[in-house]
């Protein structure tokens, strides 16, 4: 019975070293969300939009439109990216498909509205001359719910 016990023992071993060793790479992550990684693997990147990591829920050209969708989840914004022209207007159709409660912000346009789940509100946006201009969730920045207008 001594020789069982023994394997047993360097296997548990084992596998805590490699525990310990996968859930090591992350980089901070102190929250507690749910990391956007493990779900709907290919559907769901993270692309850069300033100095923020975004959950990329897709891209739409709005170029000639006047009003676009956007829905507001835990936590991202989908679509994520907006493509339009220089200086255009656009009124978007936010709701709160979530259920938390979510932002819809733009520091640069003094834009702040804030949605309970299953709320939906409009808000007025204008494109940048160029670049783009972001777009965020206050309450989960942090967690990748920001999103953008960019001028293609
Ligand atoms: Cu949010």
């Amino acid at each position: 019975m001594r020789n069982p016990l023994r394997a047993a023992g360097a296997v548990l071993a084992a596998s805590i070293v490699l525990t310990s060793c996968s859930s090591g790479t992350g980089s901070g992550g102190s929250s507690g969300a749910p990391a956007p990684s493990g779900e709907g693997s290919g559907s769901s990147t993270t692309i850069t939009i300033g100095s923020d990591q975004a959950n990329n829920h897709g891209e739409k050209t709005v170029t000639g439109e006047s009003s676009v969708e956007i829905k507001q989840d835990n936590f991202f914004f989908g679509p994520t990216v907006l493509t339009g022209s220089a200086g255009q207007a656009l009124t978007i159709h936010l709701s709160n498909d979530g259920s938390a409660p979510h932002t819809f912000t733009i520091d640069s346009l003094n834009i702040d509205v804030e949605l309970q789940p299953g709320d939906s509100k409009d808000v007025q946006v204008t494109f940048p001359q160029s670049g783009f201009t972001e777009f965020y969730c206050r309450f989960h920045r942090a967690s990748g719910m920001v999103g953008e207008l960019t001028v293609s």
